[in-house]
């Protein structure tokens, strides 16, 4: 998330106010007054684009970013997560070529880089050129026998507000080289080829939640995954309850470095911990019960973000079993109490989130607000029911405004399906497949 090589291509070098990106601004055009999102026009409109750049025919690939629901900062501990796949994608267009190169323009960030796939290395630090790389880089080095490929990319997930822009140009690439190049997909082994690609190629060293979503959500499901077996289930959303996204305009920026020394923190808990239970591994061996009792070997900030990820790996149990036993209400006090805990022993959030998260909470129909993602700024998210949507967005972004100074962006978008290759018939049609 927050990582500056991760999320930075698309941010400034200090924590401000988010920057509209093109992409974005087609995003809300094309989105409508009650939130529906219309978008037969756009791979239409790419291979348009890629014919006139490239001159040839090309097939479309998507992937989704992702909105978490509850489960943060709990993947890169084993632990679990239940995040859903939103309605914002990174299309690309890609065609195969007779070299080894790969060539890929950014409608984005109007650019176009060019390298072999015989000498992948990371272009200057922070270049978004790197995510795409990367992924080829870790595709090549597992093995896969890639071909040189165009591509044709236009993203439409915001950047820097943590939606997971990062982790949905890593699967349409790795979607798109796989079946450009003949490979089968195996949608586990691509979301660990791009958590290697952030890992090890961009210098991120994020989880795996955001790269398994965009690969595997489901429409109208949340996912919940088991970070370390990487078992999954797909947990029906209520159709009365609209998931409303709040976008604070505040980049995650702070994240950098601290995500970096918040799994610091984590993993020092762990190696504390392990002198007195044997066997464990990450935080998710751990019981609220059994941190509670070692508490005094912990430095009082490391027990803290302990704290967090322990309880929060409970909540995330919760939330499923309510969401399984129809009792959606019984998921607001898991997160409004998980935005405490982000905030207070995690030290993840920001007066802007937490404005949000406030203001949210306290408007008719909202069934729990918090902060999504990594952090430091970006998104909320919102389980409000249906009929109060209209209602909640307008009254959340007057009232944010009021309090902050800034403009929110509130984006109502349903659960979406994981990546794929979309069909484009001549009809103007969609059609979907795998
Ligand atoms: C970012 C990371 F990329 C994820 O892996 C996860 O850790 C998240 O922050 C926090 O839950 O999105």
């Amino acid at each position: 998330m927050p990582l500056p090589s991760r999320r930075e291509p698309f941010c400034e070098p200090s924590r401000k106010v988010f920057r509209h990106h093109n992409i974005l601004n087609i995003f809300n055009s094309a989105q409508s007054e009650s939130g529906i999102i219309r978008r037969v026009e756009k791979p239409l409109q790419l291979l348009e684009d890629f014919r006139a750049r490239f001159g040839t025919a090309a097939s479309v690939y998507r992937a989704p970013g992702r909105v978490n629901l509850i489960g943060e900062h709990t993947d890169y501990n084993d632990g679990f997560v239940l995040p859903a796949a939103i309605e914002f994608y990174c299309w690309l267009a890609a065609a195969p070529r007779s070299d080894r190169k790969l060539v890929i323009h950014s409608e984005n960030f109007k650019e176009t880089v060019e390298a072999s796939l015989d000498s992948l290395c990371p272009d200057s630090k922070n270049h978004w050129a790197n995510y795409p790389l990367g992924v080829a880089w870790a595709l090549e080095r597992g093995g896969k026998q890639l071909r040189g490929v165009s591509i044709l990319i236009n993203g439409e997930v915001p950047l820097g507000a943590g939606l997971s822009s990062s982790a949905a140009i890593e699967v349409a690439v790795a979607f798109a080289l796989l079946h450009q190049s003949g490979n089968a997909i195996d949608r586990i082994e691509l979301a660990q080829f791009c958590q290697s690609a952030e890992n090890e190629f961009v210098g991120a060293r994020v989880g795996i939640m955001d790269q398994f979503v965009s690969c595997h959500g489901r429409a109208s499901h949340a996912l919940l995954l088991d970070c370390r077996s990487l078992e999954f289930k797909l947990v029906k959303l209520p159709s009365r309850i609209q998931l409303v996204v709040c976008n604070t305009m505040v980049k995650h920026e702070l994240g950098s470095s601290e995500y970096n020394t918040r799994r610091a923190e984590c993993e020092e808990g762990v190696r504390t911990l392990c002198a007195v239970l044997q066997g464990i591994r990450a935080l998710r061996d751990v019981t609220p019960a059994q941190l509670e009792k070692h508490r005094r070997l912990l430095d009082s900030k490391v027990f803290s973000r302990c704290r967090h990820v322990v309880t929060e790996n409970e909540r995330v149990k919760g939330a499923v079993r309510a969401l399984e036993a129809g009792d959606v209400r019984a998921l607001g006090p898991l997160m409004r109490e998980s935005h405490r805990s982000l905030r207070d022993d995690y030290e993840v959030s920001c007066k802007e989130l937490d404005a949000m998260t406030e203001i949210a909470g306290a408007q008719p129909g909202v069934i729990g607000a918090r902060m999504t993602g990594g952090g430091f700024g970006g998104c909320t998210i919102n389980l409000v029911e249906s009929a109060a949507v209209d209602a909640f967005r307008q009254n959340v972004a007057v009232e944010y405004l009021a309090r902050t100074g800034l403009r929110p962006e509130i984006y109502v978008t349903p659960a979406a399906d994981g990546a794929r290759q979309v069909e484009v018939g001549s009809s103007k049609a969609v059609t979907e497949a795998e």
